[in-house]
């Protein structure tokens, strides 16, 4: 850290509560920003974090519209449910509060009342879609229409999911009111607008000239906003949910969501610290840290510090943003509308007592320079390979060897040598490159390091063997293993910003009380005649079937979302009848069914077909075993010209339907058919 400061807040992204929290959420957001600040608490600074949930918004509406519940029943369900994944991970909010609370409603609305004695708004008229019927203006989201574009029907009042373009509400074609399906009218509305234009100069400076330390895709997405030039951005909406604007007149409207939500990392600072607050705030002493994700980095990095420069009295600007990318899981975008996501409590319940397991796999693989992918395959191998084989093991030599020789009683190291000293020096290197990673926001860097001393702690037991020593020598064994103990009490230092819950256990194991950062690198942390505790399984193997159990969940989701998305394919050109009668169509019965060798796809088929019997050959193997189809009647094209296929000469053609996901499922017959009849 260059500057000195006497101290740090740092803020989360608010999760919306319109869905649990997932793993996309935890690696971009939660589990850095935890990191970070477990981090500064175990340095002894003066750290506060700050999360809550995000309880406004449309989509909320929308969602408790859909379930015929109140929006309240939705933020409510949801907010319980992230607030204990959380809790459950170890994420170690001060506070985790919502902005449906009092003290937010409060702190909002007398945030945007300031602005707007101040004469920082300007108010603006427009026309807006209204639906007459339900007697209100509709949300972008509450209208869908004919896209000006790419004229697909379904486009939605902000966006055209077909081609991606984003739309005025406005501007579609035939718009449609989703919440009485009637046609909305065009009437005057009236809003509230933060002139962003008249901080351009404000936050080119801010951002441009003073801030060229934060990470390549928060500066290069804010430059390239402002190389736009900012626009005036409406702060209000007409909507039934939220806080309510506090200016006389402005019945039915509410507070932005992306106003409010901001301003609850105040509302929450608050809460925690009713009397102390505004030194997080206002003094320049302080700075103050932003977790987001990328799709944040706009209202983090310009909007919101608009707002507080807008305010004035004495609020400080963010010191930086790391914001990370997102997250892929199995190579595709997760997405809470799809279920392709792993869901924080959900892994809580499959995986107990593997919270630390998650922590490691999301911080080795943060998506901090690009999208990253999570697979199961990966989070797997990192669990048998990493934490089991070098963490776990390194632990589970040391404290078992020192049952075995000395009974668990810290032997005295009074035969130091070279290795025992140029090992332990190690550590020092060590806590310097972490400190340099950990300062600078390279979590993934920073746990690598923190894996070098256990690295370290493996390399050490295979070179200086103590079973071996201690057949002929106590003394040395009694060293080697006091460096063994020093190594595990380091890595219960290094690692409790990463996996919390492995650190306690070790802790513990080894005798030890409060643990700080000043303890790293040190060597006499378990000092000579301490008892330590029994080995206790830090990390156990995950098997196959448990990792083929979560394969198959995904499995069945992808299929689920193939269903419900698929569309049919437009019906062919119409045809003449004279030309449906040339194909001549019959139905037979499977005589005989086998696979046609050295081919995934094929099957042979024997058909009694009412004349003599007909050899046919169809690409169904992969939907199909044969003894399955034998007996079975089905539907063939008996005049097609025949055909060899792989050396079988095949005689028209089996019919099947083409499913969703492009497997075939067999054309039969519902009651017994005579073998050879026509069809048609
Ligand atoms: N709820 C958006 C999001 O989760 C939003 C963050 C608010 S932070 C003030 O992407
Ligand atoms: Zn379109």
């Amino acid at each position: 850290m260059e500057k000195k400061f006497k101290r740090t807040l740092v803020t989360t992204a608010l999760p919306y509560a319109n869905g649990p929290v997932h793993i996309g959420h935890l690696a971009g957001v939660y589990v850095p920003a935890d990191i970070y600040a477990r981090y500064l608490r175990l340095r002894g600074e003066d750290v506060v974090m700050i999360g809550g949930s995000d309880e406004h918004g449309v989509p909320i509406t929308i969602k408790a519209k859909k379930e015929g519940v109140t929006p309240q029943d939705i933020v409510d369900r949801y907010h319980n449910i992230i607030k204990e994944s959380f809790e459950g991970l170890g994420i170690s909010f001060d506070v985790y509060s919502r902005t449906t609370s009092e003290i937010h409603n409060e702190t909002a609305s007398e945030f945007f009342r300031h602005l707007y004695d101040k004469g920082e708004f300007v108010e603006k008229t427009s026309m807006q879609l209204y639906d007459e019927k339900a007697e209100q203006f509709l949300a972008d989201r509450y209208v869908t229409g004919e896209c000006p574009n790419c004229h697909a029907q379904g486009a939605y009042g902000d966006q055209c999911e077909k081609c991606g373009s984003s739309l005025n509400a406005t501007d579609l074609i035939n718009p449609v009111s989703a919440l009485t399906g009637s046609v909305p009218v065009l009437r005057e509305t009236r809003h509230w607008y933060l002139p962003l234009d008249k901080w351009q100069p404000a936050l080119e400076k801010w951002i441009l000239e003073e801030h060229k330390e934060w990470r390549p895709n928060v500066y290069g997405q804010c430059k390239s906003w402002l190389d736009l030039g900012l626009q005036p951005r409406a702060v209000s909406r007409d909507l039934d949910w939220g806080v309510p604007v506090p200016v006389e007149g402005a019945d039915g409207k509410v507070l932005y969501v992306w106003f409010d939500a901001p301003i609850g990392y105040i509302s929450n600072t608050k809460e925690l610290l009713p009397d102390s607050w505004q030194k997080y705030w206002k003094d320049p002493e302080s700075r103050i840290i932003h977790f987001i994700g990328k799709d944040n980095i706009v209202f983090h990095c310009i909007v919101f510090p608009a707002m507080l420069m807008a305010y004035g009295d004495g609020y400080q600007l963010p010191d930086n943003v790391p914001s990370n990318e997102f997250l892929n899981l199995e190579g595709d975008k997760i997405s809470t509308s799809r279920n392709w996501a792993i869901w924080a409590h959900e892994y809580l319940a499959d995986f107990p007592g593997k919270q630390d397991v998650l922590r490691y796999v999301l911080t080795a693989n943060a998506p901090e320079t690009k999208d990253n992918d999570f697979t199961w395959r990966d989070f797997q191998a990192r669990n048998n390979n990493e934490l089991v084989a070098i963490l776990g093991n390194f632990i589970n030599r040391a404290v078992v060897l020192t049952h075995k020789y000395f009974g668990g009683t810290v032997p005295a190291a009074t035969d130091l040598q070279p290795i025992d000293s140029d090992t332990l020096a190690e550590l020092t290197t060590i806590k310097a490159a972490l400190e340099e990673n950990l300062d600078n926001f390279h979590f993934r860097e920073a746990l690598k390091e923190a894996m070098n001393i256990a690295r370290l702690g493996n390399k050490y037991l295979q070179e200086t063997e103590p079973w071996k020593v201690a057949k002929t020598d106590m003394q040395r064994t009694a060293t080697i293993l006091n460096v063994a103990l020093q190594i595990c009490a380091n890595i219960a230092i290094a690692f409790e910003p990463f996996l919390p819950f492995m650190s306690a256990k070790l802790v513990k194991m080894l005798g030890g009380d409060k643990i700080t950062w000043d303890m790293l690198g040190c060597t006499d942390l378990v000092p000579a005649g301490a008892v330590i505790a029994q080995p206790e399984l830090l990390f156990e193997k995950i098997e196959d079937e448990t990792i083929q159990a979560q394969l198959d969940r995904l499995e069945r989701i992808k299929k689920e979302n193939m269903l419900k998305n698929f569309k049919p394919e437009p019906v062919a050109p119409e045809i003449p009848f004279e030309q449906f009668e040339k194909l001549d169509m019959r139905v037979g019965t499977v005589l005989e069914c086998s696979k046609v060798k050295k081919s995934k796809k094929l099957l042979r088929f024997l058909i009694d077909d009412g004349m003599e019997q007909r050899t046919i050959v169809s690409g169904i193997a992969q939907y199909y075993e044969p003894e399955q189809l034998v007996g079975k009647q089905v539907v063939f094209v008996a005049n097609f010209a025949p055909r060899v296929i792989q050396g079988i000469t095949s005689q028209g053609m089996i019919l099947s339907a083409v499913n969703a996901d492009g497997s075939l499922s067999v054309v039969t017959t519902i009651n017994p058919a005579t073998p050879g009849g026509k069809v048609g």
